[in-house]
C-alpha cells in the first residue's frame, strides 16, 4: 500500500510554479491574512504569515482576528550586504516592520510585523537593492551560507564565489516572483516556466547548504544537508570536502526525530563542486520522503536508505565516485570579535549583535549605529551565523572613524563581555514565531547575568562556553551543537543539554529535561564549580563534562570519520 502524499504535495503541484492565489489574496482587504495554502506558498517567496502570539488571547476575547502580519526573509548569499542595500534594509525595518532588523542563524535578515499590503512595496524595494527573497524558505535550497570573514587570503575569497554560484545555480527559475512581486508580465495561458532541477513539486523539504573554512567552524558545517568543508593547501583553494545529511530539528517525545550531524563522504574538486551539488539535491528530491514531512529532511532519507546506497546513488547519477575525503582541522566555533588585518592590508571588524536583533531601545542604538556606519563605510557588510555582523573591508585609516561610531551606539560591548555572552545565540521564538513553546530570544537577557554570576563565583568569566537558546526542538538557534543549551518544553521549562564540543563536531546530550530555571542553575551551579577545579589547561566545557564522565557520548551523533 503506498502511503499517500503530504498536503503540501498538492499545494506544490496545484501551485502553478508557485503562484497559488498569493497576487488575489494580497488584495483581499476583509483580512489582514492570506489563505493557508497561499500562505504555505508564500514561503517560497521568502514569507510567512505571523500573528503577535502576546496579544493573541486579548484579541480572541475581543473577538478580533489574530493581529497579523507578515515575516519577510532575504536571500543574502555569504551574508553579504553592501551599504547601499543596508540603508534600504534599515528603511524598510522602519517604514514597513517593527523597526527592528533581524540577522538570522544563517546570515542573513528577516524584516517581522510588516502588514499585508506593505509586504509588496517592501519586496519590490530589496528587488530594487539588487538583493531577493526568493527561496529563502521553503521546499526549496536556501541561502547558501559560508564562513563570513572576508579575505584573509585569495583562497578563502574564490571559497566565497563558489558558495555564491551555488546560491545562484540552485535558485527555483519561477516567473511567479516577479509576477507577484514586481508587476512582472504575467505568462499567457498556463505558466510555462521551468524548474529542470525542482519541476513542479520542489524539493521533499527545506534543503540547506553551508561552506565552512577551516580552522574556522563558525557556520556549524555538519549541521548543513549539505555541508562543504575548504580544502585550502599553500594557500590555494584545492576543493571541498562533501558532507551530506546533517539537520537539528526533532520533535519533543517523538524518537523518530533527532538531530544529527552530516557524514562526510569525499572530495570534490571545485570544477565539479556544482555538479555534485546540483546531484545530491536531485537525489533528495527523488528519494526523500513526500508523506511524512517530519521525516522528509535528507538525514532521514540517508538514515533510511543507508549512506553506503545513497553514495552508489550519487556516483551512478555523477558518472564517477568522489575522492576520498582530505584531511582538515576544526578548532572552533562561534565568532572572533574586534578587528581583523586581512592579507590585502583592509581590516573587518566584527561586533557582537544580541540574538541578531539591531534595535534602538533605552539601553544602545544599534539601528542607528549601523545606519551610520553604512553612511560612511566604503566596504561592505558581512553577515554570521552566529548573528553578528562584521563591518568588512575598511582602509586603515579608516578604522578610526568606526570606531567612533561603534563606540557612540553602545556597539562595542565586545570588549569587555564574559565568554559565555560572547557565544551566546537565541532563536526568535515569541512573539512572532508559531511553533515556539518558551521565550528564547527574550529569555536570552535575563538568563545571561545569572549564568555570569555563577561562572563568576568560580573565576570562569572569560571562559569561551557555547550557550544556545531554541524555544522548541525545532533548533533554529542549532542547540543541539551548543556545550550549554536550553530547548523550550512550556512558557519557562527547557530541557537542559549539555556538551557538544567546541567546534562543531559533536552533539550535546540531556542532562535535564523539562526543567525551569531554578533547577537549570542548580544543575549547572556544581559542574561549573568541578570545571574551575578540574579542567585541563585549555580544555573547553563540553569536553571537560565528557572526560569526566558527566555526559557519555552517543557516537552515532557524530560525524563518520572522527568515529573512525
Ligand atoms: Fe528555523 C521553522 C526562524 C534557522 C530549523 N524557523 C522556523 C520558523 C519559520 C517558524 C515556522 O515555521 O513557523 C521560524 C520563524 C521565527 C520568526 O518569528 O522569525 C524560524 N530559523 C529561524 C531563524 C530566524 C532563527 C534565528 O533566530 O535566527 C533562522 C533563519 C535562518 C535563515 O535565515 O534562513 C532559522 N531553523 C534555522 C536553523 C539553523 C540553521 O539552518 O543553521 C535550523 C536547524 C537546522 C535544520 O534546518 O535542521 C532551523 N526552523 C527549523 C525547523 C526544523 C526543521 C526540521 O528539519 O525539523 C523549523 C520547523 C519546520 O521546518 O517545520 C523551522
Ligand atoms: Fe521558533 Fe522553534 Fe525556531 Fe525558535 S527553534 S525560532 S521557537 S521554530
Amino acid at each position: 500500500m503506498t502511503t499517500p502524499l503530504s498536503d503540501l504535495e498538492r499545494i506544490k503541484v496545484n501551485s502553478r510554479y508557485l503562484r497559488g492565489t498569493i497576487a488575489e489574496g494580497l488584495r483581499d482587504p476583509v483580512t489582514n491574512a492570506i489563505s493557508d495554502d497561499d500562505n504555505k506558498l508564500l514561503k517560497f517567496h521568502g514569507s510567512y504569515l505571523q500573528d503577535d502570539r502576546d496579544l493573541r488571547e486579548e484579541r480572541r476575547k475581543q473577538k478580533l482576528e489574530p493581529d497579523y502580519a507578515f515575516m519577510l526573509r532575504a536571500r543574502l548569499p555569504s551574508g553579504v550586504v553592501t551599504p547601499a542595500q543596508w540603508l534600504v534594509f534599515d528603511r524598510l525595518a522602519r517604514e514597513h516592520a517593527n523597526g527592528t532588523l533581524r540577522i538570522t542563524t544563517r546570515q542573513t535578515f528577516q524584516w517581522h510585523g510588516i502588514i499585508k499590503h506593505h509586504l509588496k512595496p517592501t519586496i519590490a524595494a530589496i528587488h530594487d537593492a539588487l538583493a531577493s527573497t526568493i527561496a529563502a524558505c521553503g521546499d526549496v535550497v536556501r541561502n547558501v551560507v559560508s564562513t563570513p570573514n572576508p579575505v584573509e587570503s585569495t583562497a578563502h575569497a574564490l571559497a566565497y564565489e563558489w558558495a555564491s554560484k551555488l546560491s545562484l545555480e540552485l535558485s527555483p527559475r519561477t516567473h511567479a516572483y516577479h509576477e507577484i512581486w514586481l508587476d512582472g508580465e504575467p505568462l499567457v495561458g498556463e505558466p510555462k516556466d521551468e524548474e529542470p532541477l525542482y519541476g513542479t513539486t520542489y524539493l521533499p523539504r527545506k534543503f540547506k547548504i553551508g561552506l565552512a573554512i577551516p580552522p574556522l567552524n563558525d557556520i556549524d558545517v555538519f549541521a548543513q544537508d549539505l555541508g562543504l568543508i575548504a580544502i585550502i593547501e599553500q594557500g590555494r583553494l584545492q576543493g571541498f570536502n562533501v558532507a551530506i545529511g546533517g539537520g537539528m530539528g526533532a520533535t519533543h517525545g517523538d524518537p523518530s526525530t533527532y538531530p544529527r550531524l552530516a557524514s562526510v563522504i569525499g572530495f570534490v574538486d571545485p570544477e565539479r563542486l556544482l555538479a555534485v551539488a546540483e546531484a545530491v539535491v536531485a537525489v533528495q528530491r527523488d528519494w526523500g520522503n513526500r508523506s511524512e514531512r517530519k521525516h522528509a529532511r535528507l538525514k532521514y532519507t540517508i538514515d533510511h536508505r543507508g549512506l553506503d546506497a545513497f553514495k552508489a546513488e550519487l556516483a551512478s547519477r555523477l558518472g564517477y565516485e568522489l575522492e576520498p575525503a582530505r584531511d582538515y582541522q576544526f578548532d572552533h566555533n562561534g565568532d572572533r570579535y574586534g578587528w581583523i588585518e586581512g592579507s590585502d592590508g583592509r581590516w573587518h571588524l566584527t561586533l557582537q549583535i544580541e540574538s541578531g536583533r539591531l534595535a534602538d531601545t533605552d539601553d544602545h542604538r544599534w539601528l542607528t549605529g549601523l545606519r551610520e556606519l553604512a553612511t560612511v563605510h566604503e566596504g561592505d557588510f558581512r553577515l554570521t551565523c552566529n548573528q553578528n555582523v562584521i563591518v568588512a573591508n575598511v582602509a586603515a585609516d579608516q578604522r578610526e572613524r568606526i570606531d567612533a561610531i561603534v563606540a557612540a551606539h553602545g556597539l562595542d560591548a565586545y570588549r569587555t563581555q564574559s565568554g559565555i555572552r560572547r557565544h551566546a545565540v537565541a532563536c526568535v521564538a515569541l512573539p512572532t514565531c508559531g511553533l515556539a513553546m518558551a521565550e528564547s530570544e527574550r529569555y536570552l537577557p535575563l538568563l545571561l547575568p545569572k549564568l555570569e554570576a555563577l561562572l563568576g563565583e568560580h573565576g570562569l568569566t572569560d571562559a569561551p562556553i557555547l550557550l544556545r537558546l531554541s524555544g522548541c526542538p525545532n533548533g533554529c538557534s542549532r542547540p543541539y551543537l551548543g556545550e550549554i543549551a536550553l530547548v523550550g518544553r512550556a512558557p519557562g521549562r527547557y530541557d537542559l543539554r549539555l556538551a557538544a564540543d567546541f567546534s562543531g563536531h559533536r552533539l550535546n546530550q540531556v542532562y535535564r529535561e523539562n526543567v525551569d530555571e531554578a533547577a537549570i542553575l542548580d544543575a549547572l551551579a556544581p559542574l561549573f564549580a568541578d570545571y574551575a577545579a578540574s579542567r585541563a589547561q585549555d580544555e573547553h566545557f563540553g569536553d571537560f563534562l565528557v572526560r569526566t564522565g558527566v555526559i557519555s557520548v552517543n557516537p552515532r551523533r557524530i560525524p563518520a570519520e572522527v568515529v573512525a
